[in-house]
């Protein structure tokens, strides 16, 4: 497995549409393996192709121990409204509150082609909508009013010195699952 260099904003790969997956190989296999590596290290809780530099129309998730690869998604129901704060590990130290379904059903296909149906609420169901934004080159960020978004922009002009290339290289070392297993 190999931790994947992260693209932070300003990666123009990050506002791409994402191609629908057609092939279920090993090559696949070894992306989802390299994804999720990436995420435990990056201790975020979903990850989605594009900002690992893919264009994959896939996303990881890990939220609370559930786990899933998710390819070709589709959210076919949202109910509710709910407003929280989001992160991204594209944009380290950048904030704000969005508001998101509070449930949705995810249709889509896992690592083999096998066809998963998620029905998520609460943290899940919010980290699935901002992967799903990202296979469509949507940000967090973009949900936020002109003067919040203008003073993540503002802080991010200064972070962003830190990611030449806008690339977030991580550090490897010691990882670990949630869960405690050592990977
Ligand atoms: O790790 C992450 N935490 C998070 C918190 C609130 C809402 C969404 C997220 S997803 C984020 C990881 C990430 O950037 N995925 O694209
Ligand atoms: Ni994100």
């Amino acid at each position: 497995m190999s931790l994947l260099a992260i693209h932070t904003l300003g990666s123009p790969i990050l506002r791409e549409e994402t191609q629908l997956v057609t092939a279920f190989d090993d090559d696949l296999r070894t992306l989802i393996a390299d994804m999720f590596e990436t995420m435990y290290a990056a201790s975020g809780i979903g990850l989605a192709a594009p900002q690992v530099g893919r264009t994959e129309r896939l996303t990881v998730v890990d939220v609370e121990g559930a786990k899933y690869a998710i390819v070709n998604p589709e959210i076919v129901f949202r109910e509710g409204k709910d407003r929280a704060e989001e992160a991204c590990l594209s944009m380290p130290e950048l904030y704000g509150d969005v508001d998101r379904a509070k449930r949705v059903i995810v249709k889509a296909l896992d690592g083999e082609g096998k066809p998963i149906e998620i029905h998520a609420t609460g943290l899940l169901a919010r980290c699935l909508q901002h992967e799903i934004d990202h296979l469509h080159g949507k940000l967090f960020i973009d949900y936020l009013s002109y003067l919040k978004r203008r003073a993540q922009l503002v802080k991010w002009e200064e972070l962003r010195v830190e990611y030449p290339g806008n690339l977030r290289q991580l550090k490897a070392g010691a990882v670990t699952e949630p869960d405690g297993e050592t990977m």
